[in-house]
């Protein structure tokens, strides 16, 4: 058995969710937030069979769609004599999802 780690975006978590309950895969999802850009995202959990992992991945890939670049404005602190916050234009990566897929010992319902 497996678990998987889905981190995708809030935009694309429905049809993730949709798509992954249609084919019978049991879902947790999780309110989190990216620690780079300080936004909210969604982590899901599926945990299922070692002969599934492929599935599911795919029907991650065909909802979370391209990644693409965008522009940022990160804040940073400039100046030395006194405190001087402000913004730099940074190009990131977002969409597509990032997935992690992990062993699971032992898996009971009580
Ligand atoms: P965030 O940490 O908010 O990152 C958003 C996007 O910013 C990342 O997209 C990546 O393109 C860029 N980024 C992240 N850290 C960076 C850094 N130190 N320098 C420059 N650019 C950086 P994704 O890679 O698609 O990640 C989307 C979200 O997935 C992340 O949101 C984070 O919540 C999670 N994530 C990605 N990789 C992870 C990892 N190795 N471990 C744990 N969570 C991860």
């Amino acid at each position: 058995m497996k678990l998987v780690y889905a981190i995708v975006r809030k935009d694309n978590e429905d049809e993730v969710i949709e798509h992954l309950t249609m084919e019978h895969f049991s879902i947790t999802k999780l309110a989190t937030t990216g620690g780079f850009l300080r936004k909210g995202n969604t982590t899901l959990l599926i945990g299922t069979e070692n002969d599934k992992v492929d599935q599911v991945i795919d029907i991650i890939k065909q909802e979370c769609g391209e990644r693409q670049k965008i522009t940022v404005n990160m804040p940073y602190m400039s100046g030395t004599s006194m405190v001087n916050y402000t913004t730099m234009p940074m190009a990131v990566e977002v969409g597509g999802a990032t997935i992690f897929v992990v062993d699971v010992e032992r898996y009971e319902k009580i």
